[in-house]
């Protein structure tokens, strides 16, 4: 008994202060094969039942607690040496990365960020909000009243009902963003609202999860001739030409009077869409003045104020400007795919550094 007692401490006492190798070897002696412990468990095998009963016990007592002792001094090791690292490793995030470490610049990102400097120099913000959104955010206060028509057209997806019966919903566009902003903002504005927006449709051209940007500008005197220069002027920058031919049809949206949809001047002849020359049109997206009502929902005073706005496909914008053909090639995380239509991390996009290079 007092032998067993005198093991323990002489073990305990050995693995505490015991290094990594140390603490193997003790290890190897108390509990291999043929150490002093695992000798202890074989000789109960040789003794009489009721010996085994009295014994058999304190020699399992004594492997599990030295077993346990091994276990935590190696855990205080390992973490001793962690701790030592993370004291002493430095890691100096603006030095240049080997080529096998570096990340790419996703294609919307890249646009994303070459639309936020053409219009941050245009003077716009960049706003933002959840995806998750209030029906009244997405719809009511965007002038779309519930079992108005224009819901039908945006394949809404819903969460489950609040305690309220209201329900929340993923936002079929960036418009609540703006909404937002108006309801905590007084004019001037001049926002962009870019961000992921949801509708139930999936094909070539449509992911159900697809990114826009929206253009919002309040003002005391702004009318269709600003929004026309800023669309042009937006277009010669981001596709990097000097001339654009545009067009404006009449469409209608439940949140702006009138309502536009902008078309751009573009050449088909070839095997990919050249913006700028040629006889051609392409939709770029829908634009017009904000409804007075949607002024006046959020807060704004529709006879001092009117402003206008504009939305544009991001992931449509990335496939036009980078030939890139399919749509949901974007969302499926193929790292052969990023590499061939990726962007360098440390280009960022600026009107002085050329856009794209
Ligand atoms: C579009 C087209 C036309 C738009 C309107 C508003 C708001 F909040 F001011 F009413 N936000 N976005 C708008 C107008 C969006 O996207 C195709």
């Amino acid at each position: 008994m007092t032998d067993l007692i005198q093991l323990e401490r002489q073990l305990l006492a050995r693995i505490a202060s015991a290094d990594e190798r140390a603490l193997e070897e003790l290890r190897v002696t108390a509990l291999g094969k043929k150490g002093a412990i695992t000798e202890l468990l074989k000789s109960l095998g040789t003794m009489s039942p009721e010996e085994r009963k009295d014994k058999g016990p304190q020699f399992n007592g004594l492997r599990d607690r030295i077993a346990e002792a091994i276990a935590a001094r190696k855990a205080q090791l390992e973490d001793r040496v962690l701790n030592e690292r993370l004291a002493t490793e430095r890691v100096d995030v603006t030095l240049p990365v080997a080529d096998v470490e570096r990340g790419i610049i996703h294609p919307v990102s890249q646009v994303l960020d070459e639309i936020t400097a053409i219009f941050a120099d245009l003077g716009f913000a960049v706003a933002e909000g959840p995806d998750i959104e209030y029906d009244d955010y997405n719809f009511t206060k965007l002038n779309i009243p519930p079992e108005h028509p224009a819901r039908q057209m945006h394949d809404t997806f819903y969460l489950k009902p609040q305690a309220d019966g209201s329900r929340h919903l993923l936002r079929t566009h960036t418009s609540p963003v703006q909404v937002r902003t108006m309801l905590k903002q007084q004019p001037p504005i001049r926002i962009i609202a870019p961000g992921r927006s949801y509708r139930h449709d999936s094909d070539a051209t449509h992911s159900p999860m697809f990114h826009q940007v929206e253009a919002l500008v309040i003002d005391e005197e702004t009318h269709l001739g600003n929004l026309r220069w800023l669309i042009e002027e937006f277009c010669k920058a981001f596709f990097e030409i000097s001339n654009v031919r545009m067009r404006f049809r009449p469409s209608y949206f439940p949140f702006t009077e009138p309502s536009m949809e902008v078309d751009i001047g573009c050449d088909r002849s070839g095997n990919r869409i050249k913006i700028g020359d040629g006889n051609d049109w392409l939709e770029l997206g829908g634009s017009g003045m904000v409804h007075p009502h949607v002024l006046e929902l959020c807060g704004i005073d529709p006879k001092r104020y009117q402003g206008f706005a504009f939305g544009l496909g991001l992931d449509r914008m990335a496939m036009l400007k980078y030939a890139i053909p399919d749509i949901r090639s974007f969302f499926e995380s193929d790292l052969r795919w990023l590499r061939h239509y990726g962007f360098m991390p440390l280009d960022i996009p600026s009107l002085e550094g050329g856009l794209s290079r």
